[in-house]
């Protein structure tokens, strides 16, 4: 699906801003017929969770509801008016004045709406939008809402982090052509010192394509007829971590020799591979260095901000990481769009987390009762799932940060029923993007013995906690686990492995000259700990650190206003680790 630019041909209106804001008590949402009566406003893009005092507001469990007026410009005669909402967590609901337009579901992709036929050109309109923070054990995300002796409802899931929603993205009001460029597909080659561009052009409408590639200085450098084809650029300049060069591929639609459309996408050339236990990005082995994060931070939650995105990514720079990971969805485009302006190696992954009943909110260890997995949640899970892969791969294919694909993070993968449940998902993914790796996220209940769905992943991805969950306090057991635990994995499969998670809560400020958890130094010496054993192991090739900031959880007793991983506070302060973390990442790697 492509993101909405202004163009020669297309306009735009950002209907970010206050929107008035309720909640609905109703399970079902009923068409929307007046205006809403309320005095609340609510800010878009940005959780509503954390604005409002009232506890009703930041515990509903239902539908709310968002409304503002909306004037369509007048020059927009003739064309198509679209409504295009970013996200929605985690379903949404759209009607123009008493239209319901658009119901979608998923809380973490985008979804347009043609309204041409509802609204008029000059006038204005009523948009409100409804959206449900429900999970369901058919949603991906999975969970379930308990109704309480008192007939409260309230959500319970699976996952270690606090389920904010609303509006956390933009909403835009964009215009475009009737006949139109619909979708734009590119796949990069590297053929000797030349770029290889396949490219694919999907127009509504009768009307021949036409592409251009520029450079960077907007020199033409390539151009072909027809809506798919291959462009040869010669001499090119790669798009490589930490050095990002982007073409602009245009795409034109073209009706009797006058250009109708034209959509200008960004293509990084770059190529990707799995190699024997080498993950290569244009043929040269790639180490990743970075961390899991978080659309997270007080009183916005999960909103899109755009100073946060650079505050993250300069402090992602100064501490020497290369890449991160989108845990646990995916994440606001603008987030991707930096990525590739700024060579940071992304590993994208769906909202498919918490599919594991043996996990309590990411902590706790309760165990399996032998129950076939696909028994376990709803019927409709695996379909949730796939519409999930290919939301995520429609949006993100043409992202060259982007080098592989998570499918899931720790979902139970040894459980009967696991292997047939996943076997499938990967098989979308490849078909639906044979160019980049895929993976899935193991968690440490299910190591090399006893994982059904390893098989299947292009690299090994875990997640481990010894010096935490397992041996917490006693560092010399960690290590040694830690690394008969790896070297089982090598051996078994010998694919390349990323520790895409590990780490220690740690309070900034507490301090210990003893390896007493929850101490700046106690992170620091555990993340040792594994470094040292990721040096022994030929096969290790990337570390990504459990996490990059402090972020918010549902409370329980298990964590303290959140969890307390991060190498940064919250509000972005770096605790004692981040300054070792950065000594060894900015540091020449051994092998380099
Ligand atoms: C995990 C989960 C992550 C949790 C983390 C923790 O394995 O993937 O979502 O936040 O552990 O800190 O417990």
């Amino acid at each position: 699906m492509l993101k909405p630019k202004i163009t020669a041909t297309r306009e735009l209106v950002s209907l970010d801003g206050l929107w008035a804001f309720a909640v609905d008590d109703d399970a079902v949402p009923e068409p929307w017929t007046a205006p809403l009566a309320t005095t609340r406003e609510a800010p878009v893009p940005a959780s509503y969770n954390d604005l409002f005092t009232d506890p009703e507001i930041r515990d509903h469990v239902g539908w709310v509801w968002y409304q503002r007026t909306v004037r369509v410009p007048r020059g927009w005669a003739g064309e198509r008016v679209v409504v295009r909402v970013d996200a929605a967590t985690h379903a949404g609901v759209v009607y123009v004045d008493d239209h319901r337009v658009a119901a979608h579901e998923g809380g973490y992709l985008p979804f347009e709406i043609d309204v041409t036929d509802v609204v008029s050109p000059g006038a204005e309109f009523r948009l409100t939008i409804g959206v449900s923070n429900e999970l369901t054990p058919e949603t991906i995300p999975p969970g379930e809402i308990v109704e309480r002796p008192d007939g409260r409802r309230s959500q319970t899931y699976l996952h270690d982090f606090y389920n904010y929603a609303g509006l956390a993205r933009s909403v835009w009001l964009a215009s475009r052509p009737a006949v139109h460029v619909d979708d734009v597909t590119v796949v990069t080659g590297i053929d000797g010192a030349d770029g290889i561009v396949d490219y694919r052009v999907d127009v509504v409408g009768n009307a021949a394509v036409r592409v251009r590639l520029l450079d960077e200085s907007g020199v033409e450098v390539a151009a072909a007829d027809g809506a798919a084809g291959t462009l040869r650029v010669p001499d090119a300049t790669l798009w490589r971590p930490g050095a990002a060069y982007l073409y602009t591929l245009v795409a034109e639609a073209v009706v009797a020799d006058a250009v109708v459309d034209e959509y200008p996408q960004t293509v990084g050339i770059r190529t990707v591979a799995v190699d024997g236990g080498r993950f290569l990005i244009n043929g040269e082995p790639f180490h990743f260095t970075g961390f899991g994060k978080h659309e997270d931070s007080a009183v916005r939650g999960k909103g899109h901000d755009d100073a946060y995105l650079v505050h993250d990514f300069e402090l992602m720079h100064w501490i020497g990481a290369n890449s991160f990971r989108t845990s646990h969805y995916p994440y606001a485009e603008e987030v991707m769009d930096y990525a590739d302006r700024h060579g940071i190696v992304v590993i994208d992954e769906t909202p498919a987390v918490g599919l594991n009943k043996a996990i309590g909110g990411g902590i706790g260890i309760v165990g399996t009762d032998g129950t076939r997995f696909q028994d376990q949640f709803g019927p409709g899970l695996q379909e949730a799932h796939k519409r999930e892969i290919r939301g995520l791969i429609a949006r993100d294919k043409n992202h060259p940060s982007v080098v592989m694909w998570s499918i899931a993070n720790e979902p139970d993968s040894m459980s009967e029923g696991t292997d047939e449940y996943f076997a499938p998902l990967f098989s979308l993914a490849r078909e639906l993007d044979p160019s980049r790796p895929v993976t899935f996220v193991n968690v440490m209940l299910a190591p090399p013995e006893v994982c059904r769905v390893s098989k299947y992943a292009d690299v090994l991805c875990l997640n481990r906690y010894y010096g935490w969950y397992v041996d917490g306090g006693d560092l010399a057991s960690a290590e040694a686990n830690l690394e008969r635990e790896l070297r089982a994995w090598a051996e078994k499969y010998g694919k390349p492995m990323i520790m895409t998670e590990y780490g220690a809560d740690t309070i900034a400020g507490f301090h210990s000259v003893w390896d007493q958890p929850w101490t700046e130094e106690y992170q620091v010496r555990l993340l040792d700990v594994y470094h040292r054993v990721f040096d022994r192991i030929p096969t290790m090739i990337g570390e990504q650190v459990w996490n990059f900031a402090d972020f918010q959880t549902s409370s329980g007793f298990f964590r303290v206003d959140g969890n307390k991983k991060g190498v940064f506070t919250r509000d972005r302060r770096p605790k004692a680790v981040a300054h070792a973390l950065r000594a060894r990442w900015t540091a020449p790697r051994a092998n380099d």
